[in-house]
């Protein structure tokens, strides 16, 4: 898979850094205080950088590291702790499972559900789509045309439709219908946070009263390319709702990988995904180690950071099955489409 750069999600700060570490024949404090300054002026934020470096300072000081090859994978296994949230990286496994998605506009929410609904269907679970995102009409005719490419339903109401509306008939549809999986769309305006937050509370409220022993998931996306906003949009939304884990977009249109070990550091949110392409198979479950090996890619390198595409969504073990879901060589779909 591409993507993007072809040095992979860190771009050049993986040369940076490689050049920081091996062009010394030993490690010592002027190597850390190199780092910690190519670290800091990268997309990785200060205090990320900064607790990055301690840690290593703090490991070669006591394993007494002196190798410049040791000191690589000493980063590596940093960065893979700090992203690593054991089963918090990964999808409940718990079903009927309600998944709310938030975040702003633009920022691949749309696109990424249908995504995931394609990734569940692959394996096997009844998705229903909820068009909740209710601001504008093109929102939801959007997600209706992805829902007919993926093959799975969706409960939509009109242009201006109260989105807790759209909500409980999703609920009621998914308990008839015995569905495993509600994917919850909602519009992304930030412009007032009392409104989000009152709707976001109403939304949830809705879902505790009529599907109390449903499974949950929030999941916030968020826009790789836009670096620091991303960040600020984290500690946004992370104040008026109970986040369960980042869906990470656009990761194919940049060298930003950084932000994913600022957010799993910063506030404690887990990576679930990551979003790498605009096609509907351009989704990869998180995967830490993978993810932290890829700072030490060079551009030659087969890895990536997701593994191969279509993903599993399964903890371990079972494989999900191949069926014609999404766009044929060619980039097209069943319905003609063509992205
Ligand atoms: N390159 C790239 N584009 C993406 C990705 N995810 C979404 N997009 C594009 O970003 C734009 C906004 O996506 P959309 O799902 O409508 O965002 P929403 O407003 O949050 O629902 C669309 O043009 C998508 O095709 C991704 O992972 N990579
Ligand atoms: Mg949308």
């Amino acid at each position: 898979m591409e993507f993007g750069t072809k040095k992979g999600f860190f771009g050049r700060l993986q040369e940076r850094i490689t050049d920081a570490i091996l062009l010394r024949p030993q490690v010592d404090e002027s190597t850390l205080e190199e780092l910690e300054e190519i670290l800091i002026t990268s997309d990785i934020g200060m205090d990320t950088s900064l607790h990055i470096v301690e840690k290593l300072r703090e490991a070669v000081r006591t394993e007494r590291i002196k190798d410049p090859g040791a000191v690589q994978t000493r980063i590596q296994e940093i960065v893979k702790e700090l992203v690593d949230k054991g089963d918090r990286n990964k999808m409940s496994v718990d079903y009927p499972l309600v998944v709310l998605m938030i975040g702003v506009n633009g920022g691949g929410k749309t696109t990424s559900i249908a995504k995931m609904a394609a990734l569940y269907k692959n394996e096997g679970k009844s998705v229903l789509l909820a068009a909740a995102d209710t601001f504008r009409a093109a929102a939801a005719d959007q997600l209706a045309i992805w829902a007919g490419r993926v093959g799975v339903d969706i409960i939509k109401h009109g242009e201006g439709a109260d989105p807790s509306a759209v909500i409980y008939d999703s609920l009621q549809a998914a308990k008839a219908r015995g569905t495993d999986v509600l994917i919850c769309d909602t519009a992304g305006r930030l412009q007032n946070k009392k409104n989000l937050m009152n709707e976001l509370e109403k939304m949830n409220k809705v879902i505790d009263r009529e599907f109390p022993e449903a499974a949950r998931e929030t999941l916030l996306v968020l826009d790789a390319t836009t670096g620091k906003n991303a960040v600020s949009q984290a500690q946004e939304f992370g104040a008026v709702a109970d986040i369960t884990g980042i869906v990470l977009t656009k990761m194919d249109g940049t060298a930003k990988g950084g932000i994913a070990i600022t957010i799993s550091d910063e506030f404690d949110l887990p990576i679930k995904f990551l979003g790498v392409g605009e096609r509907i198979r351009d989704l990869t479950v998180f995967d830490p180690s993978a993810f932290a090996a890829s700072i030490f890619e060079r551009e030659d390198a087969e890895e990536d950071a997701g593994g191969d595409a279509p993903e599993s969504l399964a903890r371990q073990g079972e494989e999900p099955a191949e069926d014609g879901y999404g766009p044929d060589a060619d980039g097209v779909y069943p319905d003609g489409a063509q992205i």
